[in-house]
């Protein structure tokens, strides 16, 4: 394997991101911000799945635009000044991407994130990387990170873990250790305990790493600003082994402290497999407890435990203070980060008045939420549309009786055939080649007064003179005295001689489901009077659902009156007809496709011309 002896990482490092990780490259932005870094460390990304685009983050208090390109050649033309290469590609491509990557002699260090690629292809890469001198952190781990200069990915968790550690500024202590988890809890623990992390790699928890624990502690070695090496190893393996013999022999010359994990393996009876691929021990000497013995034995400053690992780096770091081998570095002020507004929501730092209120629905959760009832209950207690209306129109569940009701609204309101207003523009939209949306607008865009929408304000008319207890035959003469229709009255082709059935229906359904039916008794008394003027003044089907609606919600004990005439004066009944009658004009559209119906052009002899006489 060939030496790779050359500081990874400087403040001045660009990187390039494989994957499409905003939050990563966005956790890294704010990390060079907080380093006081002159420029971002990632100056594009890599995304084949989606075209050369441009993606929006956060430098600080602005907003910049980092590239996003299909490919690979593309990018690395485009910035030949980036070295690094996090690949946060998936176990299935990360190989390929490590592969494709390798061909950019630009690109000297790839970290590599996904976990579980096959050994043999791990091993495949790693030959190709060290023939060409490229560095490679991982796979299966989250990185690393040299202390104010650059950081890869998600290493150091959240801004406010990396200011907790003073990771904006470098300390004197380096350390290599293989899980990415506790390299968090290094930086702690080296940040409490010395002047702070000066580089800290997590090397990944397979069993070929792409650089060894090795690589990087010689690295440190010749580097004169790392004054302490941490090394945090693990069961399994005998890496170890070869940093007891680099002391003795004195190839390593720094103070090493060393503690592997896993001393709690001899406790149980069968072999023990940690959380890393390569964290078991094959042999006694791959124990923690057989490590850390070697350790010390070579020289290493070993604990007695990992609780012990923080104070023996304050011991080793005072006593080089004291020596004069090192000079603490002093601490500076991080600029402020703007907080994502997320975060700070999820800490309760911030609250903001929603621009937003919904009452009915929540789709937050795990499940849906019709009025707080989960979908599966819906479905499970069979509630069927009146029961879905009865949750998201009226916020309750309504009695059998109720939703029942409201489904032979829908039933007999869903169409009335292709003649009336509803139907006829739906059909000579559908016939101009419009697409079924647009049909169907057209279509309800005809519900009023006159046709289909006569419901609330019938029910609003009917419950008026009812509650200031008009007598019927008072209330036509008003309402004929002020020159108004009374809504829900009256139909083009329906009559006392040609009843029409949905009434009929509508009617037998109230009488003998409701509670009481006060209000439709009353429009009946009406329509007694109208028919005997004229006998299409019948009580019709929007009038029959606006009183016995009233009826409904004044009765079944779910609202107040204030309530129930809440629901009507926002037009909730009228919504009733809109819903049904949209599945008669769907159907319409349908069929005037499917009969390849050509464009509608009205004959001229129906139409007649009254033009003024020419001038
Ligand atoms: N007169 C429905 O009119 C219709 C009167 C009235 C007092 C009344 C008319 C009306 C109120 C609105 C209403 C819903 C336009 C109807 C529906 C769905 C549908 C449709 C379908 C479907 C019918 C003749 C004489 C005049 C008028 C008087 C009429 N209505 N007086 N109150 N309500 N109703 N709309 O036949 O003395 O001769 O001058 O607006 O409830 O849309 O199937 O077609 O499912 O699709 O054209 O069922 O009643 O009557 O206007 O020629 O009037 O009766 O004042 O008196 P007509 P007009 P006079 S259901």
């Amino acid at each position: 394997k060939c030496s790779l002896n050359r500081p990874l990482f400087s403040n001045t490092t660009k990187s390039i991101v494989w994957g499409m990780q905003t939050k990563a490259v966005q956790g890294m932005l704010d990390f060079d911000h907080v380093c006081r870094r002159a420029q971002p460390s990632v100056v594009a990304m890599i995304y084949p799945f989606t075209g050369d685009h441009k993606q929006k983050f956060y430098w600080g208090h602005e907003e910049i635009l980092l590239p996003c390109y299909k490919n690979m050649a593309d990018c690395m033309k485009r910035h030949p000044d980036a070295d690094v290469l996090i690949n946060f590609a998936s176990l299935r491509s990360a190989y390929d991407s490590t592969i494709e990557t390798l061909r950019y002699p630009q690109i000297r260090t790839i970290a590599i994130i996904a976990e579980g690629i096959p050994e043999q292809l791990t091993r495949r890469m790693l030959r190709l990387a060290n023939k060409q001198g490229v560095f490679l952190i991982g796979p299966a781990t989250v990185g690393g990170l040299k202390a104010g200069c650059f950081k890869i990915g998600h290493t150091g968790g959240m801004l406010d873990n990396i200011l907790m550690s003073k990771l904006y500024r470098p300390g004197s202590v380096a350390y290599v250790s293989r899980s990415g988890g506790m390299s968090n809890e290094l930086n702690n623990i080296v940040c409490r305990n010395s002047d702070g992390v000066y580089e800290g790699i997590a090397i990944g928890g397979d069993r070929y790493p792409g650089t060894t624990f090795t690589d990087h502690i010689y690295r440190y070695e010749s580097d004169p600003e790392a004054k302490i090496i941490v090394l945090l190893g693990e069961v399994g393996g005998i890496e170890e082994y070869h940093i007891c013999e680099a002391i003795k022999s004195k190839r390593i010359t720094k103070p090493l402290i060393a503690w592997c994990i896993g001393t709690c393996s001899s406790m149980f009876t069968s072999e023990v497999q940690f959380g890393h691929a390569g964290s078991h021990a094959d042999s006694d000497h791959e124990t923690a407890i057989a490590k850390n013995k070697a350790l010390r034995e070579a020289g290493a400053y070993v604990p007695n435990s990992f609780d012990e690992l923080g104070d023996l780096i304050h011991l080793v770091f005072q006593d080089l203070v004291r020596s004069g081998q090192l000079e603490p570095k002093p601490d500076v002020l991080p600029p402020s980060v703007p907080m994502d507004y997320d975060w700070a929501r999820e800490l309760g730092l911030i609250r903001k008045p929603a621009s937003f209120m919904t009452s009915i629905v929540d789709d937050r959760g795990q499940e849906l939420l019709y009025a707080g009832m989960p979908i599966t209950d819906v479905i499970k207690e069979d509630m069927g549309i009146g029961g879905v209306l009865s949750l998201l129109w009226f916020r309750k569940r309504l009695p059998k009786y109720a939703t029942e009701f409201l489904e032979m609204t829908l039933m007999v309101t869903a169409d009335h055939g292709p003649a009336v207003s509803g139907a006829h523009n739906t059909i000579v939209c559908a016939r101009a080649g419009k697409d079924l949306v647009s049909c169907l607008a057209s279509g309800l865009l005809t519900i009023g007064d006159r046709f289909g929408g006569a419901l609330d304000n019938a029910a609003k008319q009917f419950s008026e003179a009812f509650d200031t207890g008009l007598h019927p035959a008072d209330f036509v003469n008003k309402m004929r005295k002020d020159g108004q229709l009374i809504m829900g009255i009256g139909h083009r082709v329906k009559s006392l001689n040609n009843p029409d059935m949905r009434v009929v229906l509508l009617k037998k359904f109230a009488k003998e489901h409701f509670p009481a039916t006060p209000l439709l008794d009353y429009a009946l008394e009406v329509e007694k009077i109208t028919v005997s003027k004229k006998p299409n003044l019948i009580l019709n089907v929007d009038g029959c659902i606006g009183v016995s609606m009233v009826d409904l919600l004044r009765n079944c004990g779910c609202f107040t009156l204030e309530e129930a005439s809440e629901f009507i004066e926002n037009g909730a009944l009228n919504g009733l007809f809109v819903l049904g009658r949209s599945m008669g004009f769907i159907g319409h559209f349908l069929d005037q496709k499917r009969l390849r119906q050509g464009l509608y052009r009205h004959p001229w002899d129906d139409i007649s011309y009254v033009l003024p006489e020419a001038m």
